[in-house]
């Protein structure tokens, strides 16, 4: 990191103050109680509500006191104060350092000089630079971290642009896992990206090959927020006709970018409000940090334009404060939640295993009762099938034993039979030639030779 990008709070702080929206720093969703849990996780809802069954409901005779948490956890943070690290990803001159400047209200990137044309200023690969900021807004205080990605697309061949956005963000990811490693865990620096924007160029077609590569890339490392870049270049039919194609694309492409969870317990107001912001991606967004002033006379952050002038923070004519009360005002908590939970927790997990550190499968998976329950009576199924065979194998065998034994003494008693009857024709025979010998008055044989022989 550059120390010479660290710019000092005071003057962005003063500068801040017009733009507070909500002075109560908690964004919605933080510190979510165990009851409140999405309804993807139906293994968290389970749990919750076993527990909310347990519950026994009591009113309280008098102040216990615990009314109060919330203000500890309140007062607790503002001590220690929130860090926030925003990645911003697109081709060069769509206007990030703009809308960065224009998002926190400050001058985070001092105006560049351009060099005269020349050589070495066309640079050999995407470089990563990271500014922090200290900004302050009603005592809250806000260390902001911004990692630009110039020199993105400004290639001949932009084949491997994403290589090093992906290696910055595993960089940081490996950071933090060393730092959990240590013996000493209480003071991590969290500099993990928290999100990254991804600047759409408004062509007003549809995402191009190196959008849809580069975010295929980023969405599984990331919480993915594109916006539609400098979107006072196209009309509200195109800018509308475009999110769509965008977002078909988006989906075709399986590319999975940043939604807000959806809390079964929050409010009507809430949701309506959550639902209103979602509705907006790929939120179309105007960077200005001039102020100028509307042919009405009033002076707003805006882009004059010799037919009239659009305003930054004027809703009608861009979703640039939606995108801001998406990452500051409502969802920031939720951004670094998810980051914390899926996107580092699957990238720990991968380098884990990949190191060699196994993981019994079994204790980690998740059980789904219904699931689990089918399983065994498959089980169970499969065990009686297996029996069943044994069985009639058994079966079989027996019987063709049996058969084969019958088919043996069939032949022996059919032989005995031939034989018995052989031997009565041999004695006929004999019996035969005696009797014909006797009528022809020839003498028998010696008598030796019909010793046993009876005559009867
Ligand atoms: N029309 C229009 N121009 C913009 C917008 N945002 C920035 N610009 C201009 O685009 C140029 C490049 O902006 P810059 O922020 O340096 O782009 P970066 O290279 O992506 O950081 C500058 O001349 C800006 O004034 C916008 O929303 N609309
Ligand atoms: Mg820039």
């Amino acid at each position: 990191m550059d120390p010479q990008a660290n710019i000092e709070s005071s003057p962005p702080a003063a500068n801040a103050q017009p733009y507070v929206e909500r002075s109560n720093p908690m964004p919605n969703g933080s510190g979510s109680a165990p009851q409140t849990v999405t309804s993807k996780d139906p293994k968290a809802a389970a749990l919750a509500a076993s527990d909310l069954r347990n519950i026994v409901r009591r009113k309280l005779t008098g102040y216990v006191g615990f009314a109060n948490l919330p203000n500890q956890w309140h007062r607790k943070s503002v001590r220690k104060g929130f860090n926030f690290n925003v990645m911003v990803v697109g081709e060069s001159g769509l206007g990030k350092s703009t809308l960065v400047n224009t998002l926190f209200n400050t001058s985070l990137y001092p105006p560049r000089d351009r060099k005269p044309p020349s050589l070495d200023i066309i640079p050999k690969t995407v470089s990563i630079q990271s500014i922090s900021a200290d900004i302050e807004e009603n005592g809250v205080r806000l260390r902001l971290t911004v990692v630009d990605t110039p020199g993105f697309g400004d290639f001949v061949n932009n084949e491997d642009s994403w290589r090093p956005i992906v290696e910055n963000i595993e960089q940081r990811y490996d950071a933090y896992l060393d730092a959990e490693n240590k013996v000493n865990r209480m003071n991590i620096v969290d500099n993990r990206v928290h999100a990254c924007v991804y600047f759409i160029e408004p062509t007003g077609h549809s995402l191009k090959p190196l959008d849809v590569e580069v975010m295929r890339r980023l969405h599984t490392k990331v919480n993915l927020i594109p916006v539609v870049a400098k979107a006072d270049t196209l009309t509200d039919d195109e800018i509308s006709a475009f999110k769509a194609r965008i977002l078909a694309d988006i989906e075709y492409h399986h590319i999975q970018i940043f939604e807000g969870p959806r809390y079964e317990l929050d409010d009507d107001e809430t949701i309506a409000e959550n639902n209103e912001i979602m509705a907006k991606v790929p939120f179309a967004v105007v960077g200005a940090n001039q102020e100028v002033s509307t042919p009405d006379g009033r002076k707003v952050r805006g882009r004059r334009y010799p037919w009239g002038v659009i305003e930054v923070d004027n809703e009608e004519h861009c979703d640039f404060v939606k995108l801001r009360q998406m990452l500051i005002r409502t969802h920031m908590e939720e951004l670094k939640e998810h980051t914390n939970n899926f996107m580092y927790e699957n990238y720990r997990s991968d380098k884990l295993t990949a190191m060699g550190v196994a993981q019994d499968p079994s204790v980690f998976k998740e059980i789904n009762p219904a699931v689990k329950q089918e399983e065994e009576r498959s089980l169970h199924e499969q065990k009686l099938q297996k029996m069943e065979l044994e069985m009639k194998m058994v079966f079989q065998q027996k019987v063709s034993e049996k058969e084969s034994k019958l088919k043996q003494s069939e032949e022996e008693l059919y032989a005995r039979h031939k034989e018995m009857k052989e031997q009565l024709e041999r004695q006929r025979q004999e019996l035969e030639e005696k009797k014909s010998r006797i009528e022809s008055g020839r003498p028998l044989e010696e008598k030796g030779k019909r010793k046993g022989f009876s005559l009867r």
